[in-house]
């Protein structure tokens, strides 16, 4: 009995000392205290009113979908500069025409210390190439991004068109680290109003069925997602197992199904 106290005091001590090594990095501009460190660089820029303008992402290669995407602003000094007036502009050019995406404008965290923001890339850089304009105090800075094509098997965002006569775009939400059993997961639903205007849509009812597809089978006991505002529903997905599951997400108006969107996802 005490043998086994003293391991599980052990191991819950080792258990606080991992967590704090991983998640408290400080961060040698600011001597803040943060996550942040853990951000990849995926390239710098330096704008016509001299700020150097950092993108960073949670990995090195940027994928088709949900892409969240952290800025550091700094001036030539090397100074970091926090009140900064900074916004996305992502465009694709794909030859004979031109569009953007569903985003989310950057936003200073006083914690991380980094603007963070988000932007969904709906197509991966094979059809054209993408570029992110990052507008710092009116100037911007401009990064080539390649996006690379979702895993095979894998589908993390998806564009329709509704019954309604309207183009839709569902994404998978990230971070997700799938495992057996009952797992959270959230969807975000935007509108493609024209080539470069996407809003959030908050007020479908969605009916989730997740399909093992190579064994044609279901799940029991999933809690289909509901809308949380800013174009976010969040529900609950059982995995019965590993394997190849289809996430099929029924977008309901007034009793009506808009759109039949799914996402796929294998682990
Ligand atoms: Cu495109």
């Amino acid at each position: 009995m005490k043998k086994i106290f003293l391991l599980s005091l052990m191991s819950a001590f080792l258990f606080v000392s991992c967590k704090k090594d991983k998640d408290e990095t400080v961060d040698p501009m600011t001597g803040g205290t943060t996550a942040a460190a853990q951000y990849k660089l995926i390239d710098k820029d330096t704008t016509d009113n001299d700020l150097i303008v950092e993108l960073y992402a949670n990995t090195e290669t940027i994928e088709m979908g949900y892409t969240p995407l952290y800025v550091k602003i700094k001036d030539l000094g090397g100074n970091a500069v926090e009140n900064a007036m900074v916004s996305f502009m992502p465009m694709m050019d794909m030859g004979t025409m031109q569009h953007s995406s569903p985003l989310e404008q950057p936003v200073f965290n006083s914690t991380s210390k980094y603007y963070e923001g988000m932007v969904v890339f709906t197509m991966a850089s094979s059809a054209g190439s993408w570029e992110l304009d990052v507008m710092a105090n009116g100037e911007s800075a401009t990064f080539d991004i390649n996006v690379m094509m979702n895993p095979t098997n894998t589908k993390y965002v998806g564009s329709y068109n509704g019954t309604d006569g309207e183009k839709y775009i569902v994404t998978l939400v990230r971070p997700f680290k799938w495992s057996v059993g009952m797992n959270d997961v959230s969807f975000m639903v935007h509108k493609k109003e024209s080539m470069m205007s996407f809003p959030t849509v908050s007020d479908f009812t969605i009916a989730m069925d997740p399909q093992m597809t190579s064994m044609g089978h279901g799940s029991p006991n999933n809690v289909s997602p509901v809308s949380k505002g800013n174009g976010y529903y969040k529900g609950k997905v059982n995995y019965t197992m590993t394997g190849d599951w289809r996430l099929n997400l029924d977008l309901i108006k007034a009793g009506d199904t808009i759109v039949n969107a799914y996402i796929d996802v294998l682990f």
